[in-house]
């Protein structure tokens, strides 16, 4: 096989012209931008695709579009590495100089990463690519397809399909299959099968009941659900809202990411009885939290951390019951609420990490465990087991005098280990609430959350801030830590912490503080530092207290 990789480039300037010369990154979540600018960085991320296939000698590499929580108008592009996890951090460098350079200099940028890899351009590769149902990602799926053809590579075009399924059929195909099948049949099986299993009729217990609002914040998580209802044959009565066409925009006033940071429910949520069940899922699904109202009508959120004790807690109990001496930990963000990490620590008596933002990190530090349980606060995470624990258990469902061991087996088949899942952490969340009796009540009275609250802060240049300690100390611009430290000095059970985010354009602040005015409070006093110390561009933050005046 010859590739001529100049009529390739000839193509890639006629088709996918760079129209932007604005540097981009690679960051938590891919490339992200306005989806007008995005059709070379696509065309881009095909032939690195497929190079990446290539060097990992022919295994099969993901490439999802999406912009995930973000608004329409915007989409993104990560890329999956074999084992599910995501792209390698030496590789990402690579992506973010193969992105920037021009037209002109991509075929000498192509030939460089070849030279450097060691790759062999003509041996095998395979491309998997999915979208999410943003109504640009079909014209971006095709460029990142042509990447793909132009370096005659193959593809597997999957469709619109949520990031965690993306995920399950890049590590199938890469398991021979032993994790699975990688077709969508074979994710909703697998899930249904264990799902089911554990339920075993038993579909309401104690306090559970077998009922469950679920806004798909009109993302391909509407869609994937009402697969999963047709299929699931009402092991879980469940009702869609925020179901896309027609009934709004992606992430619009809806959807995991407007839940957990308004701290409110969707703005379409119907009329339900108190402390119904109600989830949140993001615009890929790969990020759920669960919600209720009180019966004075207040909002209650249980976040990613209430997720992780819930399940962390419970595999704990599996374990111990099977009698199988496995190391569990628990992985965090310093976005986890400071209540969750005290109740881990004190309670739970689980080791706990925090590790810098970003699935990847968390992931990785979470494979340090015989059980890792890992959960960003905004929803996204999963459980890993090793290979140690998922054998020792299999034994045990073996030997066949211990009935716990078989739901341990069951437990780890619901859970989709390749990277954080929405529906697949809702299946396990109703599965752990089923088998202990609770409902929401029991659920969040297991702790209380300090009040938080997060600001987002433009400035000039978000790269100016610079952090260390998982994110958690801020070293630059020199001096803000310090009058960060002083501000939180003031508040009972303060803690804040800025950083730069990795897929918008702005400076994230976060505060929490023993009451709900001192966390606005302390919010709006950090976001003012940042604006002054940090470059901030627009006009200064008002407190919302002042914002009528
Ligand atoms: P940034 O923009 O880097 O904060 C956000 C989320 C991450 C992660 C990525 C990927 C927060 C505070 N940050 O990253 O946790 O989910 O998006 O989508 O929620
Ligand atoms: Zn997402």
């Amino acid at each position: 096989m010859s590739i001529n990789l100049r009529t390739a480039y000839a193509f890639s300037r006629e088709m996918y012209p760079k129209l932007s010369t604005e540097h981009i990154q690679y960051g938590t979540g891919g490339f992200r931008g306005k989806a007008e600018f995005l059709d070379s960085v696509m065309f881009r991320m095909g032939v690195l695709a497929t190079l990446r296939s290539r060097f990992r000698s022919g295994a099969a590499i993901g490439v999802m579009i999406t912009a995930s929580h973000n608004p329409e108008p915007d989409n993104g592009v990560k890329l999956v590495d074999p084992k599910g996890e995501m792209l390698e951090a030496s590789w990402e460098s690579i992506a973010t100089d193969l992105v920037n350079v021009s037209d002109q200099e991509l075929e000498q940028q192509v030939a460089k990463i070849i030279k450097d890899n060691n790759i062999d351009i003509t041996s095998s590769s395979i491309v998997y690519v999915g979208m999410d149902n943003r109504y640009h990602s079909p014209r971006l799926l095709k460029a990142v397809a042509d990447g793909v053809i132009a370096l005659k590579g193959n593809v597997r075009e999957y469709g619109i399909v949520t990031t965690p399924m993306l995920h399950y059929f890049v590590v199938s195909a890469n398991t021979k299959e032993a994790y699975g099948k990688p077709m969508e049949e074979g994710y909703y099986d697998k899930l249904i099968t264990a799902f089911k299993t554990l339920r075993n009729d038993q579909l309401e217990n104690g306090n559970y009941k077998n009922n469950l609002i679920f806004d798909g914040a009109n993302g391909v998580g509407a869609r994937k659900m009402l697969q999963f209802i047709k299929r699931m044959q009402n092991s879980l009565q469940v009702t869609v809202i925020n179901q896309g066409i027609g009934q709004g925009k992606i992430n619009e006033d809806c959807g995991a990411d407007y839940v957990k940071v308004q701290q409110r429910p969707p703005k379409s949520m119907p009329e339900v009885e108190p402390y119904t069940r109600c989830c949140s899922v993001d615009g890929d699904a790969d990020r759920v939290v669960y919600f209720f109202s009180n019966d004075k009508g207040e909002f209650q959120l249980l976040d990613g951390d209430r997720i992780a004790t819930l399940v962390a807690g419970y595999l704990m109990d599996l374990a111990k019951k099977c009698q199988l001496d496995l190391r569990l930990g628990l992985v965090q963000t310093a976005y986890a609420n400071g209540a969750s990490t005290d109740y881990i620590v004190n309670e739970l008596k689980v080791p706990v990490s925090c590790v810098p933002t970003g699935v990847k990190h968390l992931h990785h530090k979470a494979l340090e465990y015989d059980i890792g349980v890992y959960f960003e606060a905004n929803g996204h995470g999963t459980v890993v087991f090793s290979d140690h624990a998922k054998s020792t258990v299999a034994e045990a469902a073996k030997a066949g005098d211990k009935p716990d061991a078989k739901i341990f087996l069951k437990i780890i088949d619901l859970i989709n280990e390749t990277v954080g899942d929405a529906i697949s952490d809702m299946l396990l969340v109703e599965t752990i609430l089923n088998h202990k009796g609770w409902d929401v009540k029991d659920w969040i009275s297991t702790y209380t959350d300090l009040p938080n609250q997060q600001l987002k802060i433009k400035v000039q240049d978000r790269n100016v801030i610079a952090t260390t300690d998982a994110e958690r100390v801020c070293v630059k611009p020199e001096g803000l830590q310090f009058e960060i430290n002083k501000a939180v000095s003031n508040y009972k059970r303060g803690r804040a912490f800025v950083r730069p985010s990795g897929t918008e354009d702005v400076v994230r602040v976060y505060a929490e503080a023993n009451t709900k005015e001192d966390t606005v409070s302390l919010a709006h006093e950090i976001g003012i530092l940042v604006q002054r110390l940090a470059g901030g561009v627009g006009p200064e933050l008002v407190h919302p207290n002042n914002a009528h005046l």
